[in-house]
Formats: structure tokens, sequence, C-alpha cells
């Protein structure tokens, strides 16, 4: 059995969508395409990863409230609930894990409702912007930040 530490990777409500519309905005990889590219960076990383996507707000909250026992941290784009859930914000809070906030669109080049996140208030960092390097990027922070609390 492998000792390497295991990230958890949250995906939020629509991005099951990622390539299939508004490629303008979100690009033209599949969250296939992005889940294939952190297996990757996190074999290069000596991480693990679990790659996951819901729609639904409460089973992220489930997810999340497991990984406290289950993985070394957490790699987070909760969609549009990060502009809007106080419960994943207290769940992620809860966990005592380290947390990197990601969005593949800069969300303070849009509507100003999306400029708040919930879940920036429990992470170490947040990265926006960047499309599919930013998961490559929050891996290569979580890397550290595990290595931190070691
Ligand atoms: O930029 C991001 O990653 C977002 O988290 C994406 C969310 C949005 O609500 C956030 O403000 C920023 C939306 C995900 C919807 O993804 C779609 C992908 C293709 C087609 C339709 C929706």
């Amino acid at each position: 059995m492998s000792d390497e530490p295991t990230v958890l990777i949250l995906n939020g409500p629509n991005l099951n969508m990622l390539g299939v519309r508004e490629p303008s905005i979100y690009g033209r990889d599949t969250l296939g395409d992005i889940e294939a590219a952190c297996a990757d960076r996190a074999e290069a990383l000596d991480l693990s990863v679990d790659f996951r996507q819901t729609n639904h707000e409460g089973e992220l909250v489930g997810w999340i409230q497991e990984a406290r026992s289950a993985h070394d941290g957490i790699i987070i784009n909760a969609g549009a609930y990060s502009h809007t859930s106080i419960a994943l914000m207290d769940a992620l809070q809860a966990s005592e894990l380290p947390v990197v906030e990601v969005h593949l669109s800069n969300i303070f080049r849009r509507d100003s409702f999306r400029h708040f996140t919930y879940v920036s208030l429990a992470a170490d960092g947040v990265i926006c912007g960047l499309g599919v390097q930013g998961y490559l990027l929050a891996l290569e922070a979580m890397a550290r930040l595990i290595q931190e609390k070691e």
C-alpha cells in the first residue's frame, strides 16, 4: 500500500458541463481532461488524487466531512456554491485540512455577485482565471502545504 498523501479534488454544480457549453468562458477542456491532467501532475508530485464532481451541495458537505479522516488536503472548485454556501465554508473549516480554492474563470472580471466567495474564508489560498492550469498550480501549492503540516 502507498503512503503518498491523498488530495481530494472537489468540483461543484454544472462543472460536468465543461467542454460542452460556454467554451468562451470556461475553455474547451472537459472535466475528464482536467482529471487526467491532475492525475499526471499529482504523480510527479508524489501525491495521489481522488477527483469528484456533484451537483448537490449536501453531497459536497458529506465528502468534506469524510475527508477529515481519509485525505490530507482539499482542492475545491465549488462552482456557484462558492458564492452562496455557508454550509460548505463551515465543513471546510471543521475539516482542519489544508484547502485551496480554484476557479477556472477570473471571478473578479465577471458579475459582482461572483467577487465574494464563502469558500475563500476557509481556504489557505485561492487561484482563479488560469483555466485548467489553476488546478495544477493548486496541486503544487497543496504539496507544500501538506509537507509543512507534517
Ligand atoms: O470559474 C469557475 O470555475 C466557476 O467556479 C464556475 C462556476 C461559476 O458559477 C463560478 O462563479 C466560477 C460555474 C460552473 C458552470 O460551468 C459550466 C460549464 C460549461 C457550461 C455551463 C456551465
